[in-house]
């Protein structure tokens, strides 16, 4: 039997365990990166692993995430990336070159090999035929550090693309007609792989946006094969050395295959507050827009903001007085390309805003929406709250959608801009060759020991954490619902700057789902009481940011009952000492209460000789609970230490079979 894509690359990069779906597996990491949100911890958790110089091929930190620098903070982490970066041995992009993935696709990325970033949409790489993950930091830093990555062997859904996409309908409407036909949830332990004829007829910057949101799905990575159009790509980046022909054997089996004829698909938009809540545009017509937002690393890249710029210009008209129509484009390559082709000039002339070359209103750093307002955006994850106004709607769309909004002021299915203004379709093709500019990614330092980390005083190591107790008793310090993401769990935007200081970013954990929890929680673990966190399904969704698990951990939080955790979530948890269990009966669920006092005894003991099981007394109920972990035996080595800082502590580069824990 043939191999597909996914099966050939991870069989060049395995290095502990079998190509067995469900199984866990070790690759090798080609490359890493980090950003500036994610990345200041994760380099912290890296020097405590005492590696003079990273390991891996390639290792990139990207400053474009915390580019606000309101109060010094911010800054100052820059300032200790920028030095670390020098010291350790990687690459340094400037605040001001551009939105990591973006700028990782146009200058790094290269067919066939792996890299793992410190975000969860790092699968951005995949449209250039790269495994690319997204995961915790502190996972990131220990590949740095030479060592492989763990996950679980995936399952392979093959998606058979044919046809081609009709004019004004582009990328953005493949990935959200995914996501209407898988939703968010229950795509753990999957990956997506894209074939058949339909496939070339897409650039590597389409492909780059329909691998990038598979993160919404909820899958570990997604891929393209590298063919003829890869290799355009890459020689007018001025890298054709880089390319390698990739695809699946014609015999190649998937565990689930996927037709789309991409001649039928339609405009898509992806309704408040879920990235799967996806309906046609045209449903919403007539529906007033406030705010108009182009950009971040879905949807920043020249063909999108040419085609944004090149359909403003052709409608002769101006902004509506209404709206704002805010733009970030995603790299510096391709501003300066925009700029020569005219169409900044273009876009100013409709008489839009211009935001930094960032991830900016993506992550609500800046344009917060008025309240209530409807928010049409390109980017990837129209969270509750995200934006940074609660009352507000983000509906996500493709650039040819989000420009007809600009100029209609309302919804207006970009298929009518032809009828009604007289618009032809822009078909924007790439250039022979980009123009290349790398003077604002700096080089590793030479001489290493002489390189003084910068460390401001918003810098705080991570805090220590015990091993795991011998039995769980507390309360239920708080219970929600479905789809819980992690920016529900550690909001970003104005509270980004505490990234590096982990008691202060603590005081938010839950902050718009609950403002009483992180006070309740510490006052329960200053009286030795543990905190419980109960949800059901898809407990952990979006952001790989493992402050999510780093800042819970902090406030005394011992394990997180779910009905289902995703991945990267999982990790966190797992790398921070935090138990993920699930219901065995998921209608249990509705049995828990918030505040219920409860007590999971043996928990330690059970982990160690290999439970499965364990029981979950209700003492003010008198109920029992049956919960179960899925946890390698990897996994539960890292929880009963406490954490996989406290495994590196003891154990230093000892293999975990070499590993044994007392009771
Ligand atoms: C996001 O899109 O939510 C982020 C901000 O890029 C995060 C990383 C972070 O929280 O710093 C992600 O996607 O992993
Ligand atoms: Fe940045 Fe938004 Fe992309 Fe996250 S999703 S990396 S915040 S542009």
């Amino acid at each position: 039997m043939g191999l597909n894509l996914v099966q050939k690359i991870l069989k060049e990069h395995l290095v502990e365990g079998e190509l067995e779906p469900g199984k866990e597996i070790a690759i090798k990491i080609d490359q890493t990166l980090y950003q500036d949100a994610t990345g200041t911890m994760a380099a912290i958790e890296f020097e405590m692993m005492g590696v003079p110089r990273v390991q891996t091929e390639k290792s990139v930190i990207y400053i474009d995430h915390k580019t606000i620098q309101m109060g010094y903070e911010d800054k100052d982490d820059h300032e200790y990336l920028r030095t670390f970066a020098a010291k350790y041995g990687c690459l340094y992009s400037k605040p001001g070159n551009g939105i990591c993935h973006q700028v990782h696709l146009e200058r790094f990325g290269k067919p066939g090999k792996t890299l793992l970033g410190s975000d969860s949409h790092t699968p951005t790489g995949g449209g250039i035929g790269m495994i690319a993950i997204g995961a915790g930091g502190l996972d990131v830093s220990v590949a740095m550090a030479g060592r492989p990555f763990y996950m679980t062997c995936p399952k392979v859904i093959g998606v058979k693309l044919t046809g081609k996409l009709k004019p004004w309908v582009s990328a953005k409407d493949v990935i959200l007609h995914m996501l209407r036909l898988l939703t968010t949830k229950g795509n753990v332990g999957w990956v997506v792989e894209y074939f058949g004829p339909g496939v070339k007829t897409l650039t590597v910057p389409e492909r780059a946006t329909i691998t990038n949101m598979g993160a919404e799905l909820g899958v570990t990575f997604s891929i393209f094969p590298s063919d003829e159009i890869t290799r355009e790509f890459l020689k007018a980046q001025d890298r054709e050395e880089d390319w390698i022909p990739l695809e699946a054997d014609a015999d190649a089996e998937y565990q689930k295959i996927i037709e789309i004829d991409l001649s039928e698909l339609e405009p898509l938009v992806a309704c408040p507050h879920s990235p799967d809540n996806v309906v046609p545009v045209s449903e919403l017509e007539g529906k007033v827009v406030d705010q108009v937002c182009v950009g971040s690393c879905t949807n920043s890249s020249y063909r999108d903001l040419m085609t944004f710029a090149r359909i403003l210009k052709a409608s002769g008209r101006h902004c509506p007085a209404h709206i704002d129509v805010v733009v970030a484009p995603g790299s510096k390559q391709v501003l300066r390309m925009i700029d020569q082709e005219g169409m900044l000039d273009a876009l100013f002339e409709f008489g839009i805003r211009l935001q930094e070359l960032a991830c900016g209103f993506c992550i609500g750093m800046g344009q917060a929406p008025k309240n209530n307002a409807v928010s049409v955006r390109t980017n990837n994850r129209n969270f509750y709250g995200r934006s940074g106004t609660l009352t507000a709607g983000v509906y996500l769309v493709s650039p040819e959608t989000a420009a007809a909004c600009a100029i209609e002021g309302a919804f207006l299915d970009p298929r009518k801009l032809e009828e009604k203004y007289g618009i032809q379709y822009p078909d924007v093709k790439l250039p022979e060759k980009f123009l290349i500019d790398d003077s604002m990614i700096l080089p590793p330092s030479d001489e290493p020991e002489k390189v003084q980390i910068y460390r401001g005083p918003n810098i705080v190591p991570p805090p220590p954490n015990d091993p795991l107790p011998h039995d769980i008793v507390g309360e239920v310090t708080i219970k929600v619902g479905d789809k819980i993401t992690t920016d529900h769990i550690m909001p970003a935007g104005q509270r980004l700057k505490y990234r590096s200081n982990v008691p202060k970013y603590a005081e938010f954990v839950f902050e718009s789902v609950d403002p009483t929890f992180a006070k309740r929680a510490l006052e329960n673990k200053n009286k030795g009481i543990h905190n419980i966190i109960v949800a059901r399904e898809s407990y952990g969704q979006g952001s790989s940011r493992e402050h999510a698990a780093l800042c819970p951990m902090y406030l005394g939080v011992k394990a997180v009952i779910a009905v289902s955790i995703e991945r990267i979530h999982r990790a966190n948890l797992i790398n921070f000492g935090i138990v993920p269990m699930y219901f065995v009966n998921p209608e249990d669920y509705d049995k828990i209460d918030q505040g219920d006092k409860v007590r999971i005894e043996g928990i330690r003991k059970g982990l160690i000789e290999g439970r499965d099981t364990f029981v979950m007394h209700v003492e003010n109920k008198g109920l029992d609970i049956m919960l179960k972990v899925d946890l390698s035996d990897r996994e539960r080595k890292i929880v009963l230490l406490g954490g996989m800082l406290n495994v590196a502590k003891e154990f230093g580069t000892k293999s975990f079979k070499e590993i044994e824990i007392k009771e």
